[in-house]
């Protein structure tokens, strides 16, 4: 049996995929999208399994749809999905689902240039800029962002110590800077990321809690944040984020950049006002800049913001048939 057509616009943000699905939107129960979240975890995860994991998708492959928006004051809602579940918040996601939409007619700003968001972590504003039908680059300001454990120690069988940080920027990282045991990310590669960071979020996971202040159903320590020099012109800061169970993003990463510079905040090494153009693994760039200060709950935080671009590559009508064996995906881990 058909169990439904999803038609997709593809397209990826600084190399890291965004798969916008443009038809078969659940209808989700719930005032806010956090709530909208859970439903859609709890009814329909299948839509995301299907859309996400091999043969339609792959190991990094993350996606959104688009709803109508939960509060009066905002344009549109967001609802992200990937390998691992549906983000809170996805930095990367938002840049590549409003440049996808916007290009393609599926969204028009009241105030051209401006809109408001409601995403699970909360409601964020965006600014971007279009020429003719192209969006140049979007511009986020996303929820707050603060650094929730510092200097912490992780024993790590066959890696030895590490000495880590861990950091909301609207999902909760784990951030391995380089030290003794850990010579920087240039210096490993891709297949050392993906082997230490499922262990070294187990440990961090094991040790450290993490529950959002103002929504416990953002919690826990899912991303791994590890930095190291840069490759590109003009960049400030490296890192590699791993995420899900063999993803490594390709972007820069919008909430790990949010969470890194809510880290280089609270040790004093940014400031407000302050710039942040943040590299991937590719050497493809964001620039952050730290836009105020706030609080979240009784922790010191930041309002960050993170611009970058994003291309359409496709597009597609997917189909999942009971007839087909792998109808709902699968993961080779
Ligand atoms: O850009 O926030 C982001 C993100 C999270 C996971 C992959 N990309």
């Amino acid at each position: 049996m058909l169990k439904g057509t999803f038609f997709c616009v593809d397209a990826h943000t600084c190399g890291n995929p965004v798969r916008l699905v443009t038809s078969g939107h659940p209808n989700l129960l719930g005032q806010t999208m956090s709530e909208k979240r859970q439903h859609f975890l709890r009814e329909y995860d299948w839509v995301r399994k299907a859309l996400m994991f091999e043969p339609r998708g792959h190991d990094m492959m993350s996606g959104a749809f688009l709803y109508p928006p939960c509060a009066d004051n905002a344009d549109a809602s967001i609802l992200f999905i990937e390998t691992s579940g549906c983000l809170p918040m996805c930095g990367h996601g938002t840049i590549g689902t409003i440049t996808a939409a916007i290009e393609s007619g599926l969204l028009t700003a009241k105030i051209p240039g401006k809109l408001i968001i409601d995403v699970p972590a909360g409601q964020i504003n965006i600014e971007y800029q279009q020429t003719g039908e192209k969006v140049d680059w979007v511009k986020i300001y996303n929820v707050a962002a603060y650094l929730a454990h510092q200097d912490k120690i992780l024993d790590i069988p066959g890696l030895g110590v590490l000495k880590v940080d861990v950091s909301y920027g609207g999902n909760y990282y784990v951030i391995v800077d380089p030290q003794e045991n850990f010579p920087g990310l240039r210096h490993w590669s891709a297949g050392d990321i993906l082997k230490w960071s499922p262990i070294v979020r187990k440990a961090a996971q094991e040790k450290l809690s993490c529950v959002h202040p103002h929504d416990p159903t953002v919690s826990g320590i899912s991303h791994v944040l590890w930095t190291g020099d840069t490759l590109s012109d003009g960049s400030n800061g490296a890192n590699a984020v791993f995420y899900g169970d063999k993803a490594i993003d390709r972007s820069p990463c919008g909430t790990g950049t949010s969470a890194r510079m809510a880290q280089l905040y609270t040790k004093g090494l940014l400031k407000v006002g302050d710039e942040y153009t943040h590299e991937s693994i590719i050497g493809s760039q964001f620039v952050g800049c730290i836009e105020a200060e706030t609080t979240v709950g009784e922790h010191q935080a930041i309002v960050p913001s993170i611009k970058g671009w994003a291309r359409i590559i496709g597009k597609n009508a997917i189909t999942v048939d009971d007839a087909d064996p792998y109808a709902y995906g699968f993961q080779v881990v």
